[in-house]
């Protein structure tokens, strides 16, 4: 039975906004990811076609308090250390360390941050910071319009300036922006965008895009000077686009579709446009506000490795009538007759894992880091108290087996992989509690209602187990 090698990174995933909770204490300014209620509103405020501020007054904002990680950061992370975490990946929020974007640090927050990242390092676990994890401070959205507004990238780069030089000698792996092709899908989510009316809207996401990209190689650019060793990479929702059958326009819609999303990582991790790009901005009529040294910060600054979430393939067709759709991680797929479906049909596929992570691998030529893969699910808890997820272990087995085949069968350059929501925590596409993807059960529900007591469940000793024999043990 193949392992892997000495030294990979295994570990587990969260996100400040979706864990974290103490959303008003220790300083912190509001921040997008406060104003995204639970419920039937929830895509819709994501997606910036109803603004935060005409939501009912009795809306629900479960990112708010979380699983209120904020104060029990020290009980859980010794849970990480009892099933052996290697790393874990968090991400900052902003609002915590700039409350209101421009203006004075607060160092309560940074402050937070320097304990926790203490606690891990007590347990020799490696902290690998996710800088931007859909979150943006509130007055940066109000007054300037997000990442629509180029003043951002230098509020941007601010932050990422004082978490650099503050964290230099303790965090080594740095993320600059999570899932960056999600500001195509989820503007207001990924970067604070409203819309006004008259706006094309396809310009302003490109425009906002732009500014990320850049933002993002000018935290490479800082990064690598304040300390030559940091490694900053980037980080895309990646699952493979398959044609649905051989017909040829089927191929070119496959084509087609991944560009959408290799698209950021082409200018993050090869440094420029791609061509393709600039023909589809030109037929649409998008025109950028591109800088005279854009182009040059860009080249320069490539990233040092690319990191994905991965939990679904993605199946597309040229012929409109076919059109059984499945969701997946906001992107709409087809539905794809020989993979099963999670509970919230989210399509399983681990060779398509493997898939994704060569073709990766062959266009970049750079480490890969899995920084999220896992499984949402509806957990109950039996008569005596446990949680038999067989169906995670189950998922996340297949997922470890095709991983290794990528490292061991054909060399794929892995870093290293951390479970998504290694504890339960607040859903992001839905808000919901009841989709469950940890190791560690938390009491909570949809409603917010719950003691907020952490159990672990079965598939806890399963991963405790994969970690101490490097992937052998499955
Ligand atoms: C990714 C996000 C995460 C996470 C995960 C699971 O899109 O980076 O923040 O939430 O997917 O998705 P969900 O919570 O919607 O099930």
């Amino acid at each position: 039975m193949s392992k892997l090698y000495d030294g990979f990174l295994w570990g587990g995933a969260t996100a400040a906004n979706q864990c974290e909770g103490g959303f008003d204490k220790g300083g912190r300014g509001i921040a997008n990811v406060d104003v995204i209620p639970w419920g039937e509103n929830r895509r819709k405020v994501m997606t910036g076609e109803l603004n935060y501020k005409d939501l009912p007054a009795d809306s629900y904002f479960p990112g708010r308090k979380a699983i209120n990680m904020y104060e029990t950061y020290k009980d859980d992370i010794a849970l990480m250390a009892e099933m052996g975490f290697k790393c874990y990946r968090f991400s900052f929020a902003w609002s915590r360390i700039f409350p209101n974007g421009e203006g004075e640090v607060n160092e309560e927050g940074l402050k937070f941050y320097e304990n926790l990242i203490d606690e891990l390092l007590k347990h020799n676990i490696e902290p690998v910071v996710t800088i931007c994890h859909f979150d943006i401070p509130i007055n940066l959205v109000e007054k300037y319009g997000g990442w629509r507004n180029r003043k951002t990238i230098d509020y941007f780069v601010k932050y990422c300036e004082t978490i650099f030089k503050r964290f230099k000698d303790k965090v080594k792996y740095w993320i600059t922006f999570n899932e960056i092709n999600m500001i195509l899908h989820l503007p207001f989510m990924g970067a604070g965008i409203t819309f006004n009316e008259g706006d094309n809207e396809e310009e302003v996401k490109f425009q906002a895009t732009h500014n990320e990209l850049v933002a993002s190689a000018m935290a490479v650019k800082i990064g690598h000077e304040i300390n030559p060793d940091f490694k900053i990479g980037c980080m895309i929702a990646a699952g493979q686009f398959y044609p649905y059958s051989c017909n040829p326009k089927d191929i070119w819609a496959s084509i087609e579709k991944d560009r959408e999303n290799y698209f950021f990582i082409d200018v993050q991790a090869r440094g420029e446009y791609p061509s393709y790009a600039k023909k589809i901005f030109k037929r649409k009529n998008i025109n950028l506000d591109i800088h005279p040294d854009d182009e040059k910060i860009l080249k320069e600054n490539t990233v040092d490795f690319i990191s994905f979430s991965y939990y679904s393939s993605r199946l597309v067709s040229a012929d409109p009538n076919i059109c059984e759709k499945t969701e997946g991680n906001v992107f709409k797929s087809l539905r794809n007759p020989y993979l099963k479906a999670s509970e919230w049909g989210w399509q399983i596929d681990p060779l398509g894992f493997r898939i994704t992570m060569n073709l990766l691998y062959d266009r970049y030529q750079k480490p890969l880091f899995v920084v999220e893969n896992g499984l949402g699910a509806v957990d109950t808890i039996d008569e005596d108290g446990n949680i038999n997820d067989d169906y995670r272990i189950e998922y996340l087995r297949e997922h470890i087996k095709a991983m290794k085949d990528a490292v061991n069968e054909d060399g794929v350059d892995l870093i290293g992989y951390t479970t998504w929501g290694w504890i339960d925590l607040v859903s992001a596409s839905t808000g919901e509690m009841k989709k469950r993807y940890g190791f560690v059960y938390v009491d909570k529900d949809n409603e917010g209602n719950g003691t907020l007591e952490r159990r672990k469940k079965k598939s806890f000793d399963w991963y405790k187990k994969v970690i101490a024999s490097n992937g052998e043990d499955l």
